[in-house]
């Protein structure tokens, strides 16, 4: 109770912030997107990650009007990026399950909002993770259907840790799957995850599917999966999670 009194607080007071961690493309080593991670700059507690306060604002239905905040800030700056930096470039942000639920009319409202910053929508990727599907839920589904119909990307984010990501590929057009930094860890010496990361890879393609590795931490594991013709990597070895000023100057640089 007292924490959801003060996430309202926090939403009211401008206490939340995006940062941005760099994807990047293998191939060519450039920053072509990034992930929106939500942060809470709490005046006491100091700065709270997401797994500190998403599941009481779930729990409270919250998460919807933090969700908005959050899919409203990132479009915000993306069209700022676009215009400045680099016109391609794209963003995801994370939608939890109950934000997906519960939110009304959020597909209609977002297309409205991404129409007035004139951003395309298929600029911007929602990344789900296997949990959201696993309730059964008809119209959560139908949600997400609905994201797609209208042109935003889907990506399906922790690949590999839950108990139904391969049926997930048949029920839903998906657009782009996140190796869980659990298969990347171990990477190159680990010959189980070597034939887990090509093998996902290898199937993601056939399905017409791009991948992106996470929890990319070294050169070695950089290089292994670009061999295997992984698409895009994220990690501590491309960047950490940034402010928004810090990525706006790499994308500069870059420019
Ligand atoms: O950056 P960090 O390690 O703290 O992120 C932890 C998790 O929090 C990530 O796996 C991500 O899925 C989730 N997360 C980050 N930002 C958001 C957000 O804006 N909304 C939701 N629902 N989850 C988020
Ligand atoms: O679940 P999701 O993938 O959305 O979470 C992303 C989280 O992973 C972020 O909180 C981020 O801080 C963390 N992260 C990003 N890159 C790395 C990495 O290279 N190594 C580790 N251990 N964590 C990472
Ligand atoms: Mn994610
Ligand atoms: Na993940």
């Amino acid at each position: 109770l007292q924490l959801l009194h003060e996430l309202e607080k926090g939403l009211a007071r401008e206490q939340f912030m995006l940062h941005y961690q760099p994807i990047v493309d293998m191939a060519s080593g450039r920053t072509v997107k990034a992930e929106a991670l939500l942060r809470w700059e709490h005046p006491l507690h100091g700065v709270l990650s997401p797994g500190e306060f998403i599941p009481a604002a779930e729990e409270s239905g919250l998460i919807v009007a933090l969700g908005d905040w959050v899919f409203r800030e990132a479009t915000r700056q993306l069209a700022e990026w676009r215009h400045l930096a680099a016109p391609a470039f794209e963003l995801s942000v994370n939608v939890s399950p109950r934000q997906l639920h519960a939110s009304e009319h959020a597909v209609q409202d977002w297309l409205d909002w991404l129409q007035q910053l004139a951003l395309r929508s298929d600029s911007l990727t929602v990344e789900i993770t296997e949990g959201v599907l696993l309730d059964g839920d008809q119209a959560t589904g139908a949600k997400m259907l609905a994201l797609q119909g209208a042109g935003l990307k889907v990506a399906l984010d922790d690949f590999g840790t839950g108990y139904s990501s391969l049926s997930y590929l048949k029920r839903f057009p998906i657009d782009f799957l996140k190796i869980d930094r659990s298969f990347v860890s171990k990477l190159p010496q680990s010959q189980e995850d070597r034939v887990l990361c090509s093998a996902i890879i290898a199937m993601a393609h056939q399905l017409g599917i791009e991948v992106v590795a996470e929890g990319v931490e070294t050169r070695e594991q950089h290089i292994f999966l670009r061999g295997q013709g992984c698409d895009y990597g994220q990690g501590y070895w491309y960047g950490r999670p940034m402010n928004a000023r810090s990525l706006g100057e790499r994308l500069q640089a870059e420019a």
